[in-house]
């Protein structure tokens, strides 16, 4: 299967720049991939023409942004593969989604001596929100080790899990090291125990296609910035038999059934978790970005995204004096590296005056810092409008680095 990868480039209207007179090279799409046209197109036709408040107005343009918006529910829907489109609910983001997760889940199923499972390359969004709830329902955080190479011990895992463990938080994909981590086993093994698993899908969405009944996933939450999609939209699917027992997370409009001073009800999924006037626009953009996604060839994407990796990989592990930090024998789009003696910072400063963006920094995840003993790793993140020429300008660019401070 080969990929036009020129052709895909023409969609991305922003990628055809220069940056410090050089022609960009966009190497962070683990912080956030960038939009085609018709996403920026869909979304500028919802402002200028059918933007007004949803599930509300009798009026025109309500019921027809209304049913706009929750065409881009079906789109998620289907994406996901989820049983039930009530059951995928609009967030603002990954960490909204996961916040939620643990608030409501929390109130609902922790309790006193409970443990939660989180393992070791968590991005902070993953790990704090349990340190939260956790120290509110009087219940311990369990950290699930991983390798040298950045792989979770699954061995360890099981061991881990037992009867006090109430829920497992896992990454399908590390944000600072690329690993895909086995969670269909992983899923598995907790579902022995009745133990419900919250996969954050930030960055396996982008990058490969998911299926949240073949994963058997309890909750799946990712953000709408990293698959092609604008800020302020993401998701949080849940399995109906948690979602319907779960407390609300926000309160307000829109999420009730009665009100009164007496006592207040609430709307059935998914209202009973969309309190307020939600981010309309975004997540009508997030259904343009599926409709983008479905009309590729995901499968060749996903690999020509492998191989632009694996070429990296392969040129920088050539130059001695480059650590590459994760080396997972499965991994997507993320490669952290870090350089003898060059801080960083330092690596992305000047690659930035190559026209290069990368990511530098501890990419929210400092638990993975502290593993590996590094304060900060540089982070290049593939997309499939990356090419191997702009894999070769990293490379040669990185060897400059080098020596600009021989
Ligand atoms: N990672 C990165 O550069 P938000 O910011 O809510 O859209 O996503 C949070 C989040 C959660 N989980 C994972 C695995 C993530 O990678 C991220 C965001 C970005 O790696 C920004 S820190």
């Amino acid at each position: 299967m080969t990929w036009d990868v020129e052709k895909i480039r023409e969609d991305f209207p922003v990628l055809s720049q220069t940056v410090n007179g050089k022609p960009l090279v966009y190497l962070d799409n683990a912080a956030s991939a960038q939009m085609p046209r018709p996403v920026i197109e869909r979304m500028s036709a919802y402002q200028s023409a059918e933007h007004s408040n949803i599930h509300r107005g009798v009026h025109y343009l309500s019921q027809h942004a209304t049913t706009a918006y929750e065409a881009a529910r079906e789109k998620v829907k289907r994406f996901i593969n989820a049983p039930d489109v009530n059951c995928c609910i609009f967030v603002r983001g990954c960490t909204e989604g996961i916040n939620l997760v643990a608030d409501s889940y929390g109130k609902g199923f922790i309790g006193e001596g409970d443990e939660i499972l989180v393992s070791q390359m968590e991005h902070h969004s993953n790990i704090v929100p349990w340190q939260v709830t956790a120290e509110e329902r009087g219940a311990k955080v369990v950290v699930i080790p991983m390798n040298e190479r950045g792989e979770l011990i699954v061995e360890e895992y099981e061991r881990l899990l037992n009867q006090r463990t109430k829920i497992v938080a896992l990454s399908h994909v590390s944000n600072s090291l690329g690993t895909i981590n086995p969670v269909k086993e992983m899923i598995a093994a907790a579902h022995k125990l009745g133990v419900p698993v919250c996969v954050d899908a930030a960055q396996s969405v982008p990058h490969f296609p998911v299926d949240v009944q073949d994963l058997d996933a309890d909750f799946f939450v990712f953000s709408g910035h990293k698959m092609f999609g604008p800020t302020g939209s993401g998701i949080v699917y849940g399995k109906r038999e948690w979602l319907d027992k779960m407390p609300p997370y926000q309160t307000g409009g829109s999420q009730i059934r009665i009100v009164s001073f007496e006592r207040t009800t609430y709307a059935p999924l998914p209202a009973k978790f969309e309190a307020g006037t939600p981010a309309i626009a975004a997540g009508i953009g997030l259904g343009a970005a599926i409709d983008y996604i479905n009309g590729l060839d995901f499968v060749a994407a996903a690999e020509h995204e492998h191989q632009l990796l694996e070429y990296a990989t392969e040129r920088l592990a050539d130059i001695p004096e480059v650590t590459i930090i994760g080396t997972a024998a499965h991994k997507a789009s993320v490669l952290s590296f870090t350089i003898d003696g060059i801080h960083p910072h330092d690596i992305g400063t000047i690659l930035d005056q190559e026209g290069i963006a990368i990511r530098a920094g501890h990419h929210c995840a400092q638990p993975v810092m502290q593993f590996y003993d590094v304060p900060a790793t540089a982070r290049a993140s593939f997309a499939f409008y990356n090419t191997r020429d702009e894999v070769e300008q990293l490379a040669d660019a990185v060897q400059k680095v080098i020596e600009v401070f021989a």
